[in-house]
């Protein structure tokens, strides 16, 4: 017997961020990557400003913008609202883009940032330095959704190499998903498009192959 998944989601009747929410955050941190799931969950589009240890630009900007150098720090363009903190941060999104609730595994405290953190704990770190980087004059597009393994490691790249990225969130239930599968007669993520380059692609190794080509500045080995 074949049973079919209705995707259905909530997102359609929320209200939308004219401007996309600006994160500064890294892949490796597990509060960073709670609020990642509630832009997952709340189907965001954020640019993300990379903070990898040792990165040179937008870590500077964020002891700047909000006197401290600590991760995740939100940005919201639409409300002049900024602010740190992991659980301050999806509430506020919650609030304001959503209909105010916020998943159980997100409101759990300690076992929140447990979990988290165990879902980044088979990647050793990745995402978390960086690696010296050409700076690109505007951010790279990406469609991508916090769940997927493939997405994660486009974006362990991109946050490696301080690579300002404007994600396009496209979890399970989004509707994006069907503007997408019009436009390019499938779905499937990570997908990016580098408005520097022109260059637009799938699959998660190309992408990262791409990515190190084409802003690092020392060439790996391997
Ligand atoms: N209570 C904060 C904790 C944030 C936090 O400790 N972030 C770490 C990264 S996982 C940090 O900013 N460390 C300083 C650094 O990376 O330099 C929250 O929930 O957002």
């Amino acid at each position: 017997r074949c049973r079919k998944v209705k995707e259905t989601s909530k997102v359609g009747q929320c209200p939308r961020p004219a401007k996309p929410i600006e994160i500064y955050e890294f892949e490796g941190c597990p509060f960073c990557r709670k609020v990642r799931e509630m832009v997952s969950v709340l189907d965001l589009d954020v640019l993300y400003y990379p903070c990898p240890k040792g990165s040179p630009t937008f870590r500077p900007k964020v002891l700047e913008m909000g006197g401290k150098r600590q991760f995740p720090y939100m940005v919201d363009p639409n409300t002049g609202v900024a602010m740190y903190e992991s659980d301050d941060i999806i509430n506020y999104l919650a609030k304001t883009y959503g209909d105010g609730s916020v998943p159980i595994m997100l409101k759990l405290g300690l076992l929140t940032t447990i979990t988290a953190g165990l879902a980044l704990s088979g990647r050793s770190g990745k995402g978390s330095s960086y690696t010296p980087a050409k700076l690109p004059s505007q951010p790279i597009e990406i469609w991508a959704y916090e769940g997927s393994p493939f997405c994660k490691i486009a974006r362990e790249t991109l946050v490696e190499l301080e690579l300002p990225h404007l994600l396009h969130s496209c979890a399970r239930g989004s509707p994006k998903r069907q503007d997408f599968f019009k436009k390019y007669g499938l779905f499937q993520a990570p997908y990016i498009e580098d408005p520097n380059t022109g260059v637009k692609m799938f699959e998660s190794a190309d992408i990262v192959e791409y990515l190190r080509a084409t802003y690092a500045l020392r060439q790996r080995l391997s």
